[in-house]
């Protein structure tokens, strides 16, 4: 049975975990203390994809007391042989006597087997302990593992009047620099971000990550391009970091000119005026991209809203009004019945410098479905 301390130790896993929120991209961000007669003798988080995992660091600095010890991890060992050896035969190697875990390790290689290996060779082990907390920590890994696609955190910036751009199409800048520093944040703890055409010929924006750091990961750059319009000489082609283009056209001689500019180019099927945004996703995936964070105006936004694949929105709220003719968040059809709405679920509100955040995820409406 857990008891405080349980939740106590896992609680320092957790913020342990944390530690590698921009780094260990593609793999998920894990934590772990070893505890031995109520003292920590030993504590590790996964930095680095390709690096050693949470547990290994943790078994290195306990060294021999580990033997007899609890191991509280954020997600389930694996047991598989990926870029490293499998943490369950470590574990058992070390000795550890039981294993406290917050989540199962969603990747079909692992899916349970780590923990039952434990149990087999005589570990005492409870899963479940801070489970939201920890699949908090890793919601593009867990989409990516059980739904294949990446988890889609969509950043829009809106005035008190709810419009994000002029008429025009103008948009920089509504919100203040606290704002804007706060999403190179977002920016630096995704796989790739992602844009649509419009968005590059408007703004020609870097969507790169422009914090300071040794280790600085920069996410793959995304574009959606059905027409190919993205012109050679875009800004965030000149700087470091990888280029993707979604593509409709398929003639190469079309494709030249961008892939001579850095950019790799990847056909994708049309749907309506864009690209079908379920099979880019599918691809996104199949290249390992967790979250995938969205910064784009209204059409694509709503595109992917009616598709039913932005899971988190990142509204930054800024105090100003920009009257009628200025252009919505998101591009819908005109909805005729209050029971047509999309309900949201706002869980969390903050100030960022004179503007507010607000995150919101869709939520089901049970209000709208019993009226
Ligand atoms: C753990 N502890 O710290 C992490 C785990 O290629 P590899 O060897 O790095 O394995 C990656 C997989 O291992 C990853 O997909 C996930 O299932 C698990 N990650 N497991 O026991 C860790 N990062
Ligand atoms: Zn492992």
């Amino acid at each position: 049975m857990a008891d405080s301390r349980d939740y106590a130790y896992m609680a320092r896993a957790l913020r342990l975990a944390q530690r590698g929120l921009t780094t260990t991209d593609p793999n998920p961000r894990v934590g772990c203390v070893l505890v031995d007669a109520g003292r920590i003798v030993g504590e590790g988080w996964h930095e680095r994809a390709g690096e050693a995992h949470a547990e290994v660091l943790a078994l290195v600095a306990a060294g021999p007391q580990a033997r007899g010890a609890t191991a509280y991890i954020t997600l389930e060992p694996c047991c598989h042989h990926g870029r490293t050896p499998p943490c369950s035969q470590a574990l058992l190697a070390a000795g550890i006597r039981r294993a406290v875990v917050a989540m199962q390790d969603p990747n079909p290689w692992v899916a349970g087997r780590g923990l039952a290996e434990l149990q087999a060779a005589g570990v005492e082990t409870e899963c479940g302990i801070m489970e939201q907390e920890a699949r908090e920590l890793n919601p593009g890994f867990i989409m990516r593992m059980s739904n294949r696609r990446p988890f889609v955190r969509c950043k829009l910036a809106m005035s008190l009047d709810g419009r994000t751009a002029m008429a025009s199409g103008e948009s920089q800048w509504i919100t203040g620099e606290a704002a804007r520093l706060d999403v190179q944040h977002w920016r630096a703890r995704a796989s790739a971000i992602m844009t649509g055409v419009g968005t590059v010929l408007a703004d020609d924006p870097g969507l790169n990550v422009r914090l300071a750091g040794e280790r600085l990961r920069q996410p793959l750059r995304v574009i959606l391009d059905p027409e190919l319009a993205t012109p050679p000489s875009a800004r965030t082609l000149r700087l470091d970091g990888q280029v993707l283009i979604f593509t409709a056209v398929t003639a190469a001689e079309r494709w030249a000119p961008l892939e001579a500019a850095g950019a790799q180019l990847i056909a994708a099927p049309r749907q309506g005026l864009g690209l079908e945004l379920t099979a880019v996703l599918g691809e996104l995936a199949r290249r390992e991209i967790n979250e995938l964070h969205l910064e784009c105006g209204a059409t694509l936004a709503g595109a992917m809203l009616r598709a039913g694949l932005i899971d988190e929105m990142l509204i930054y709220l800024a105090p100003l009004l920009l009257g009628d003719g200025a252009l919505g968040l998101f591009h819908l059809p005109e909805l005729r019945r209050m029971s047509e709405r999309i309900p949201l679920e706002i869980i969390d509100v903050r100030a960022i410098g004179r503007d507010w955040r607000f995150t919101a995820r869709p939520a089901p409406d049970a209000e709208c479905r019993s009226g």
